[in-house]
C-alpha cells in the first residue's frame, strides 16, 4: 500500500483502484472560535495532523505560517462564477457541514446580477431544483486585503492571469489553490507572470460533469460525470511542494456527494489531464468548425479520418513530455489507438452536448484553443515535433471558418498526399 505523506494514519492509498487515493475517515476541521461551531473533539489524529501541518508549513517560512495556520478559517474562496463555479460553489454549500464560503466577483455588474437572482445559486439537477444562499460575497477592487486561505479558481483559461493578479497579493505559501478548467498551461502562466517570491501550494481538477447555464447564477447539471483532483507538478519540478498542505481544500471537494470527486496522485492526475486535453483538442474545435454536435462528428469518415491525422500529432507529442519521462505507461495510454477509443466513448456519451467552444463561438466569445490545440503545438515546438494539422484546425477555428465535409481535404492537405477518403461525405 502507497503511503502519502509521514502520517501513516493520516492518509492512505486505498488498493482498489492505482492512483486513486483515499483519505482516512473522520478528520474534522476546526473553524477559529467566534467564526464557525466548532465540530465535535479535537482527537489525538486532529493534534497530529495539525502538529504536522505546521512542521511542514515551518520547515519554509517561520513565524508567518504560524500565523496563518493558527488562525485557519476553513473558509473557501471562488473566483468565476460561470457554470463550474456555481457547482462546486453550490455542491460545497449544501453539503452536511458546509465550509464558509465567499464567492469573488470582478464586475459591479456581477454584485448587480446577484442581487437580481435572490442572492442565491440554483442547480438544476435531473428535473430537481436546488438553491444555496449561505455565501458571502466580495467585489474584488484594488488595495484589498484579507489572507485567502483556499481558493478555487474556475474562470476561464483565457481570463485567468488577469483574474488572479487582482488577488495575489493576498495568497501566501499556505493558501491552497484549486485550478478547475478546461486546456492546460494556466499554473505554468500564474506562476511566471505572478511575480509571486513565493507561491501557493497548487491543486488541479479534472471535471467531466456537463453543466449549462439557464441565466446568472442558474445552471443545469446536465451530465453527472466526475471530478479527480490531485497536487499539481509544476514543469521542472519532480514533485508537490508539501505533501500535507492543501488537505482541507481536497477532502471538503471529495465530501460533496454532487461533485463525485476522488482524489488522485500527481502522476495520475498529469495522465488524466493529458487524455481530458486530447479529448478537448478533437471535440471541442471539430465542432465548431463542422457546426455540429459532439455526437454528430464521428459518424462521417472525413472527420474521423481527420482526427486520426491530429491524435497522431498529439500522441507523438504527449509522448515526448518530459513531464512523462519516467513513465512505462507512457507509450500504450498515449497511443492513437487509446486516444481514439477515449475520444470516441466521450463523443457517444455527450452525443447531445454542444460542446463549451461551440457555445463560445455562437455567443460571439474568444474560445480557449490556445490552450488545448494550442498547448499540443507549443509543446510539440519546444519537442521539434511539428504539428500541421493542428495548427490548421486552430487557424479555422480563429477564422471563424465553417468547413464543409466534403471540403476537409482540401482545408487540411490541398497538395493531395490524403487519401481519396477525405474527399467523400459520409
Ligand atoms: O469538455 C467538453 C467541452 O465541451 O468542453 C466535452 C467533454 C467535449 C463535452 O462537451
Amino acid at each position: 500500500m502507497d503511503v502519502i505523506g509521514s502520517d501513516e494514519g493520516f492518509r492512505r492509498a486505498v488498493p482498489h483502484q492505482e492512483g486513486i487515493l483515499e483519505t482516512a475517515p473522520s478528520v474534522q476541521y476546526h473553524s477559529c472560535p467566534g467564526t464557525r461551531a466548532r465540530s465535535n473533539n479535537i482527537t489525538s489524529l486532529d493534534r497530529k495532523r495539525t502538529a504536522i501541518i505546521l512542521n511542514d508549513s515551518l520547515r519554509g517560512i517561520g513565524r508567518v505560517t504560524f500565523r496563518a495556520m493558527s488562525t485557519s478559517s476553513g473558509r473557501i474562496h471562488l473566483l468565476g462564477v460561470g457554470n463550474l463555479g456555481r457547482l462546486f460553489a453550490h455542491e460545497l454549500a449544501i453539503q452536511h457541514n458546509p465550509p464558509p464560503i465567499t464567492l469573488l466577483f470582478h464586475r459591479q455588474d456581477l454584485l448587480d446580477e446577484w442581487g437580481k437572482a435572490g442572492k442565491k445559486i440554483e442547480i438544476t439537477a435531473a428535473g430537481v431544483v436546488s438553491s444555496s444562499s449561505n455565501y458571502d460575497v466580495e467585489l474584488v477592487q484594488p488595495g484589498q486585503d484579507g489572507f485567502i486561505e483556499n481558493l478555487i479558481v474556475a474562470t476561464k483559461t483565457l481570463n485567468t492571469v488577469k483574474a488572479f493578479s487582482s488577488i495575489k497579493h493576498r495568497l501566501t505559501l499556505n493558501s491552497s489553490v484549486l485550478f478547475t478548467q478546461n486546456g492546460m498551461g494556466t499554473i505554468e502562466e500564474v506562476t511566471s507572470s505572478s511575480g509571486l517570491p513565493m507561491r501557493p501550494h497548487y491543486l488541479q481538477s479534472i471535471t467531466s460533469h456537463g453543466v449549462y447555464s439557464l441565466g446568472p447564477f442558474r445552471s443545469v447539471h446536465a451530465g453527472f460525470a466526475n471530478i479527480a483532483i490531485g497536487r499539481a507538478v509544476l514543469p521542472g519540478q519532480p514533485s508537490p511542494r508539501g505533501q500535507l498542505a492543501c488537505q482541507y481544500l481536497i477532502d471538503k471537494i471529495v465530501s460533496s456527494p454532487g461533485l463525485a470527486a476522488k482524489e488522485v496522485t500527481p502522476k495520475e492526475l498529469v495522465r488524466l489531464q493529458l487524455e481530458k486535453l486530447v479529448v478537448n483538442a478533437m471535440i471541442n474545435p471539430l465542432t465548431v468548425i463542422f457546426d455540429c454536435k459532439n455526437g454528430e462528428l464521428f459518424n462521417r469518415r472525413p472527420i474521423f479520418h481527420l482526427m486520426g491525422l491530429l491524435l497522431a500529432e498529439a500522441s507523438q507529442v504527449i509522448q515526448s513530455l518530459p513531464e512523462l519521462g519516467a513513465d512505462p505507461e507512457a507509450a500504450s495510454r498515449f497511443s492513437v489507438e487509446k486516444l481514439e477509443t477515449i475520444v470516441l466513448d466521450v463523443a457517444e456519451k455527450t452525443a447531445k452536448n454542444t460542446s463549451s467552444m461551440l457555445q463560445d463561438v455562437r455567443a460571439g466569445r474568444p474560445t480557449e484553443i490556445d490552450y488545448i490545440n494550442g498547448y499540443i503545438v507549443k509543446k510539440g515546438k519546444e519537442q521539434g515535433i511539428e504539428c500541421k494539422t493542428n495548427e490548421k484546425l486552430i487557424q479555422l477555428v480563429k477564422e471563424g471558418e465553417v468547413v464543409g465535409v466534403q471540403d476537409v481535404k482540401s482545408e487540411f492537405e490541398p497538395e493531395g498526399r490524403l487519401p481519396a477518403i477525405f474527399s467523400s461525405s459520409v
